[in-house]
Parts: C-alpha cells; sequence; structure tokens
C-alpha cells in the first residue's frame, strides 16, 4: 500500500502527503479521509483537508481531469469552512460542517486560487495547480 502511493505520487508530480496527525490535538473522528495521512487517493483522485482554518496541504498540483474533494476535518462544534474559487462562478461549495466534503472534476488546466469564504481575511486561502 504505502508502496502504491509513493508509485501514484511520483507519477502525479506531486510531491505533497499532508500528515494530519501532526495538526491536531487528538484523533479526528469526523470523515474516514481525516484519518488517512494521504492526500493522493490514486491518480485521478485527491484530498484537501481543512483543518485549524487552513487547506491542507495549502497548495496542490493534479492532473487534468482529477477530482478533488475537500474534507472538513476540524473537528465537532468547528465554524463551518467553504472551499470557493476566487474566481466568482467557477465553483463555490456549501458550508461544510465538520466531517462534510465537496468534490469537483477538474478537466481543463489552470492555475485555480481559492480561499473558504467566512475565513478568508483570516488567511484560508489555497490553490489548485491543474496540469
Ligand atoms: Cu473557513
Amino acid at each position: 500500500m504505502k508502496r502504491l502511493i509513493v508509485g501514484v505520487l511520483t507519477l502525479a508530480g506531486v510531491a505533497v502527503v499532508a500528515c494530519f496527525s501532526d495538526r491536531g490535538s487528538g484523533p479526528v473522528v469526523g470523515a474516514a479521509e481525516c484519518r488517512v495521512p494521504v492526500t493522493v487517493i490514486d491518480s485521478l483522485h485527491y484530498i484537501i483537508a481543512l483543518r485549524n482554518f487552513a487547506f491542507h496541504p495549502d497548495s496542490i498540483a493534479v492532473p487534468v481531469g482529477a477530482t478533488v474533494t475537500w474534507v472538513n476535518c476540524e473537528d465537532a462544534g468547528v465554524e463551518a469552512h467553504t472551499t470557493t474559487s476566487d474566481t466568482t462562478g467557477i465553483w463555490d461549495s456549501p458550508l461544510l460542517i465538520p466531517g462534510a466534503r465537496f468534490s469537483r472534476p477538474f478537466p481543463t488546466p489552470g492555475v485555480f486560487p481559492y480561499h473558504c469564504t467566512p475565513h478568508r481575511d483570516l488567511g484560508m486561502v489555497g490553490k489548485l495547480v491543474v496540469q
């Protein structure tokens, strides 16, 4: 399993593996994805965790055609977040409570800066590169 993930990382040209365990205090009891310290599910499926009022990783490159899933990994009771493209109209998730997720395919290349609408001023921003 570990070897497979490393292989996928190499193929995708993405050297990002998030380790969620060092970002929280105690285990996450929300979405299943939050328990897995992996950003890359396979070459076309990627996870971005929302935790501690930040996106993890906050910058990621994925191949054209990939599906990206943002998962709110905050502890229960923490404020909801969104994932919202800086360019109006590309994507705008509803408010995601802890445990909730939002997925979107990215069929065309580009650089997509995005943010969390309630917490943009707190620096809750990210960048997605589709290449
Ligand atoms: Cu937020």
